[in-house]
């Protein structure tokens, strides 16, 4: 290996391993692991599956793939002979800012687990050039900037493919770009990114504003650009035409060079919609097979069997209705086709809950991928149940068999291997390596239950992951925070749901407490870690609370001992990286029923940290898996949530007018300390929506969540018994491996390999 990466380094830069700067090193190993995926034949398997996506939130991929390719240990250390350091390496690497939150991230642990096990799979997304945003905090307050993360060296290949797309008033070509996806061990496969020659940049204009009609610029912009007005979501429906055409045009390019009729698809290719945005597959698809001269009735039922939804919200927000209007602007084409369609789904139900196109004109794109798709998941078990029995209970009784479950899984490479080497040594000196490859494996650590030295070996692996974050914050925030103190994290993108504002009350009643005299036994660290959509006016108010809060805790002197809050700056993959494994309590506290599954939640488990959460999502299937003694559980069930919406019986007054406790906490946000630090405007909307409408019923756990945690926080001095949950939590993650969720994709929906 020195000699290929002297090589390369002599003809890059004319200097060997010695004498090189590690932006040249990074250089090197970027071209070499290039080189070593070429070697890799591309997987095959009888059918193709082609997963399309609008995010993909790869993450750094340097140590990723240097581990996939089997070759992390050799590289580091043979870089240590040199004196040089691959983490200081790997930091030189940009982010690329494709993906937005856990949905993004989850399609990326998905290409991992596609290619590890082996299956020809490929993602389908843009190329965005300046990702989601940058998130600066000034004055306590989030600003957008625009993400520039490709630089000249990177993972892209370029392929030289381009595509004729066709809009109503012009025409754009296409421009391929392929990341290589390599498979732990085995398997390659590839990302495929759109793009466009004609995008430019420098039509961005303070912070992220640009102009919103000049399609050839601004297309791959960003990812997810504001569409709070109508330019704004033409705007969305440019791009996803753009992609989801360019995919109907390289599935059926690579179906004609290996020779397939076309009237096969459904044989040979799978396409799995991610999400809504890339719903208008599905009469692209039928529009290009009625060019190649199938009939509409054989088209129909060809796309159908070809093309499987995931859902993976039951927000309305996030199921995306269009008008026809608009598609009539930018895509007219589809128009018939739609309508079609919209005639097709009618005859099967009159039913107003399934229709295509409502009475407002308006095209549900999620209804259209369950009637003319052949399979829906949910992502974790009590998500699907909530489809199955209340938000599409008109499609389950219409549809029963295409309803199937999927509960999400992360990639044990990424988030154990590479994030936590030492966790991961560790484990392997005890249960051998072969968890590696079976997940479940893990579970023979529950043999150390009883184990001291098992134990105490556990906890000083948290507390040196925990002075490594330490170290991070005070060199790239300058806050210096306590490694003995509870690391208390809540990371995810900021939204009324997940209930950020919940935890921010916490800290705000306990901060009260102190000041009345009460002394934490343990002093604790909170850290959040989210961005908030730009348009979203409370989340941003919730961010601002919360950075104010910062200050006023680190600024009075007596609090400060017990507490302090953290919020990182720009959450992204490379900083959960340096979270999860230092966590000791994973906040996982959205409103019942309303966090489809979550993946974090599996991410702080498999590395050791308690889970406090409400029983939705994934946490139920967490809380399953570990029993009661071993995850923290408040909180109204999703059964009592959704009555309280279906009544509409929840009234925010009753939770705090007679309970001057809870009261005073609320006021907190809008005391003279607050006001003093912070901006009115935000304090107080933000405090009106809480106190009079609360429409996720912040109020209506708060009290439970202040036990739980009170509790969680008192056992955690109990070292042994702690350090017993935290293995129970790691042996038990296996379940969460996304080898298994692809492996259950593949056997009910893909069928890849037969
Ligand atoms: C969403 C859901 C999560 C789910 C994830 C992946 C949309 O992610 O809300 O519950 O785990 O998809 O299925 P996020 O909120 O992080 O953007």
């Amino acid at each position: 290996m020195l000699t290929k990466l002297n090589n390369i380094l002599q003809i890059q830069f004319q200097k060997d391993i010695d004498n090189c700067t590690n932006e040249e090193l990074y250089i090197a190993l970027l071209m070499l692991v290039k080189a070593l995926s070429k070697n890799r034949p591309l997987t095959q398997t009888k059918r193709k599956l082609y997963y399309i996506s609008a995010e993909f939130l790869i993450g750094k991929l340097l140590s990723n793939n240097l581990i996939n390719l089997g070759i992390y240990d050799e590289i580091n250390s043979l870089l240590q002979e040199h004196g040089k350091d691959l983490s200081i390496i790997e930091e030189i690497e940009p982010e690329p800012s494709l993906g937005n939150g856990g949905l993004g991230r989850l399609a990326a642990c998905f290409l991992d687990s596609i290619a590890t096990l082996n299956l020809s799979g490929d993602g389908i997304g843009l190329n965005y050039h300046l990702g989601l945003f940058k998130q600066k905090f000034i004055n306590h307050l989030q600003k957008e900037e625009a993400n520039p993360w490709l630089q000249k060296d990177n993972w892209l290949n370029d392929t030289n493919i381009g595509f004729d797309i066709q809009f109503k008033d012009f025409t754009v070509h296409s421009h391929l770009y392929d990341i290589d996806v390599i498979g732990y061990g085995q398997g390659l496969n590839k990302l495929h990114l759109f793009d466009l020659d004609t995008i430019d940049e420098n039509i961005v204009k303070e912070g992220i504003s640009f102009d919103l009609t000049d399609i050839k610029k601004n297309l791959t912009l960003f990812l997810y650009p504001d569409d709070s007005t109508k330019e704004g979501q033409l705007l969305r429906i440019y791009q996803q035409y753009f992609m989801i055409s360019n995919a109907a045009q390289l599935i059926l390019m690579e179906e004609k060079a290996k020779g397939h009729d076309l009237k096969d698809l459904h044989q040979h290719v799978c396409i799995q919609i991610n999400d809504t945005h890339p719903s208008m597959i599905i009469p692209e698809l039928i529009y290009r097979l009625l060019k190649e001269g199938i009939h509409l009735k054989e088209a129909v039922h060809i796309v159908t069997n070809t093309c499987a939804y995931t859902n993976h919200t039951i927000l309305a927000e996030a199921l995306e209705k269009w008008p026809m209007d608009y598609l009539r602007q930018v895509v007219p084409h589809l128009i018939p086709i739609i309508e079609i369609l919209d005639t097709v789904a009618f005859t099967r139900s009159e039913e107003e809950d399934v229709q295509i196109i409502d009475k407002e004109n308006r095209v549900h794109m999620a209804n259209m991928d369950i009637h003319f798709g052949y399979s829906i998941n949910g992502v974790a078990s009590l998500h699907t149940d909530i489809l199955k029995n209340s938000e599409l209970n008109a499609f389950y009784k219409l549809y029963p068999q295409k309803f199937n479950n999927k509960t999400n899984g992360i990639t044990f490479r990424r988030w154990l291997l590479h994030c936590n080497h030492e966790l991961s040594q560790y484990i392997q000196s005890l249960i051998g390596n072969k968890f590696l490859q079976d997940a479940t494996k893990l579970k023979e650590l529950l043999q150390y239950i009883n184990d001291e030295n098992v134990l105490s070996t556990l906890l000083k692996i948290k507390a040196h992951n925990k002075q490594k974050l330490a170290d991070y914050i005070q060199k790239t925030m300058q806050i210096s925070i306590n490694p003995n103190s509870i690391f208390d994290i809540q990371i995810k993108r900021l939204h009324e749901y997940k209930r950020q504002q919940m935890n921010l009350l916490y800290i705000i009643n306990l901060l009260l407490k102190i000041r009345q005299g009460y002394r934490p036994k343990t002093p604790i660290t909170f850290i959040f870690g989210a961005k908030a959509a730009p348009a979203y006016v409370i989340a941003k108010d919730i961010i601002h609370a919360i950075l104010c809060l910062q200050d006023i805790i680190a600024k009075d002197s007596i609090v400060n001992k017990y507490i302090q809050v953290v919020m990182i700056e720009n959450y992204n993959v490379s900083q959960a990286e340096k979270l999860i494994p230092a966590c000791d309590i994973s906040e996982q506290i959205s409103l019942a029923s309303k966090e489809a599954s979550g993946t974090g939640n599996m991410k702080m488990m498999l590395n050791g940290a308690i889970t406090l959460g409400t029983e939705d999502g994934a946490n139920v299937e967490i809380h399953q898996l570990v029993g009661d003694d071993n995850i923290y559980i408040f909180g109204e069930s999703s059964d009592n949530v959704i009555n309280h919406y279906t009544k509409q019986d929840y009234n925010v007054k009753d939770y705090y007018e007679n309970d001057t406790e809870i009261e005073n906490t609320l006021k907190f946000l809008i005391s003279k300390e607050m006001l003093s630090i912070g901006n009115a405007e935000n304090l107080q909307r933000l405090y009106n929506e809480l106190s009079n409408k609360d429409w996720f019923m912040t109020l209506l756990d708060l009290k439970s969540y202040i036990q739980a945690k009170d509790k969680a926080f008192h056992d955690y001095l109990n070292r042994q018994n702690w350090a017993k949950m935290s293995l129970t939590n790691i042996a038990n993650a296996g379940y969460f491996s996304s080898d298994r969720t692809i492996a259950e994709y593949n056997n009910d929906i893909w069928k890849l390999d037969k």
